[in-house]
């Protein structure tokens, strides 16, 4: 093969700044098949486009792929919209006379509506390790006829032993709180309405090449994990032999993932706290017809509550709350539910951010009362790039219920992810 890519971060979110794993992922599977790559991280940049011209001068290359992670912060308050900034790099390689490839898990979400918006050649959607490849090889073979391929076809391709942490300057992001991550499976089954993520194909990476992985990070001194799977507990099989293995190999870590209220049992927490799992978020919706599309009720939560407890694991709740439709009893039961069961820390939105494809979109669309409670109005043929929520609570609503107990949490008041909030950093 003889292309020569250069991959591009343009995520320039700094808090916290993520370390781009998926683009370490894509350069083990592109250089093992000896594609010629290049990155280059607009992170910390102060004028990105004109980083992004600088290295195209002064290199040739045939693609440019960015990777979109966020589309938009999701928080109604302070919302920020990315997509925009991401749209002039886009330009910027195209004016080069560059064929550019899109992917990423922004990109996913709505890819037939970004690859338009950005009017970048290809994308990809899902995993991306098997599925550039493939692109690569199609377009040299001039038999490039898709625009979009779906990766999750392919899946991660779990053959590979990443080696990571040379390319982009770890120790930078770490000075500013970001967090080493590493991956064990990608999808979900669940089917919360409103996610991007939902009913995805799930696929499981091989744990002994994971544990490899890992182990290279840490023996380059970067010991603090966060997991980059949607939800670690998909399949409790899985999980559990994953946890086995990483107690086992003993590598000096501490680390925190984000799982989901089902499935779980003692085991997974004994060896999650074996291994030196210190935090957890924990995906709650408080309307009880997600809770059993997702089998869970308030008593897997209470068992939840009582495991972290026993094992000594932080535990942050994300709550959704307001579904269209969602009576205000539903709410109270949940705000009540925690006051009683308490864990450290409970988040609460209940602003929902509208993405295309999903269930909620769906709604929305078809119901003229819900749409009278959008932040803006719906456009003629919608494409919900623009940041668009549904909401039917008040903040003053919610703040009353909360009754002055500092549990809870508004989502997107304050800066920052959960493992910065200071009442669950690790000491
Ligand atoms: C872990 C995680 C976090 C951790 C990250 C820790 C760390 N150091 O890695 C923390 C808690 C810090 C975090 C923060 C935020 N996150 Co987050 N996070 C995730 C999560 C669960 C995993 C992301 C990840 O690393 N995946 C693993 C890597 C390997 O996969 P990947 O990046 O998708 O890359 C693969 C493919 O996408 C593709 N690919 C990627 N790039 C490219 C480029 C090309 C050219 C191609 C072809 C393919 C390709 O190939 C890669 C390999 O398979 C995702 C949900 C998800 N499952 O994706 C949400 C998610 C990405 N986060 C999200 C959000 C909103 C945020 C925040 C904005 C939250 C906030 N309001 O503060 C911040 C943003 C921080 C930042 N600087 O960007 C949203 C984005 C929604 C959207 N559509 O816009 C997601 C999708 C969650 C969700 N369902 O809403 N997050
Ligand atoms: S469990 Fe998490 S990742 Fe899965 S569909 Fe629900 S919110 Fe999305």
């Amino acid at each position: 093969m003889i292309s020569k890519i250069l991959l591009v971060n343009p995520n320039t979110v700094k808090n916290p700044p993520v370390i781009p794993i998926g683009l370490e992922y894509l350069l083990t599977a592109l250089e093992k098949e000896k594609v010629q790559v290049d990155v280059l991280d607009l992170c910390f940049a102060t004028n990105p486009s004109e980083e992004l011209n600088r290295k195209l001068e002064q290199n040739s290359y045939d693609f440019v792929g960015f990777s979109i992670r966020n589309v938009d912060s999701t928080l109604f308050f302070n919302n920020e919209f990315y997509l925009p900034a991401i749209k002039e790099l886009v330009k910027c390689a195209r004016e080069f006379g560059l064929k550019t490839i899109i992917g990423g898990s922004g990109f996913s979400a709505m890819p037939e509506e970004i690859l338009d918006y950005m009017g970048a050649d290809y994308g990809i959607i899902g995993p991306g390790e098997i599925a550039l490849l493939k692109l690569l090889n199609m377009w040299q073979n001039n038999a490039t006829e898709e625009k979009i391929i779906d990766g999750w076809q392919y899946g991660p391709d779990s053959n590979l032993v990443h080696i990571r942490g040379n390319l982009f300057d770890y120790p930078r992001y770490l000075s500013l709180e970001g967090i080493t991550g590493f991956e064990t499976q990608k999808g979900c089954t669940n089917e919360c309405p409103y996610c991007v993520e939902a009913k995805t194909s799930v696929w499981f990476k091989n744990i002994p090449n994971i544990i490899k992985e890992i182990q290279n990070l840490v023996d380059m001194g970067y010991n603090h994990f966060h997991t980059c799977d949607c939800e670690f507990n998909i399949n409790l099989k899985y999980s559990i032999e994953f946890l086995r293995q990483l107690v086992e190999s003993k590598i000096p870590l501490k680390w925190t993932l984000y799982m989901k209220p089902y499935p779980y049992n003692e085991e997974f927490f004994r060896l999650l706290s074996e291994s030196n799992a210190y935090l957890i978020t924990l995906t709650v919706d408080s309307d009880e017809r997600t809770q059993s599309l997702n089998n869970y009720s308030y008593d897997d939560l209470a068992k939840i509550i009582d495991y972290c407890n026993k094992y000594n694991i932080k535990l942050v709740i994300d709550a959704l709350t307001g579904y269209p439709y969602e009576l205000l009893e539903s709410t109270i039961k949940m705000i009540e539910f925690f006051k009683e069961n308490r864990p450290s820390s409970v988040g609460i939105g209940f602003y929902f951010r509208i993405f295309k494809n999903t269930e909620l979109s769906k709604l929305i669309s078809s119901d003229k009362n819900l749409q009278m409670r959008l932040s803006r109005s719906l456009a003629q043929n919608e494409n919900f790039l623009e940041p668009i929520f549904y909401h039917h609570l008040e903040q003053n609503q919610l703040k009353s219920l909360f009754a002055g107990d500092d549990l809870f949490k508004i989502a997107g008041l304050t800066e920052g992810v959960n493992y910065q909030l200071d009442d669950v950093k690790d000491e």
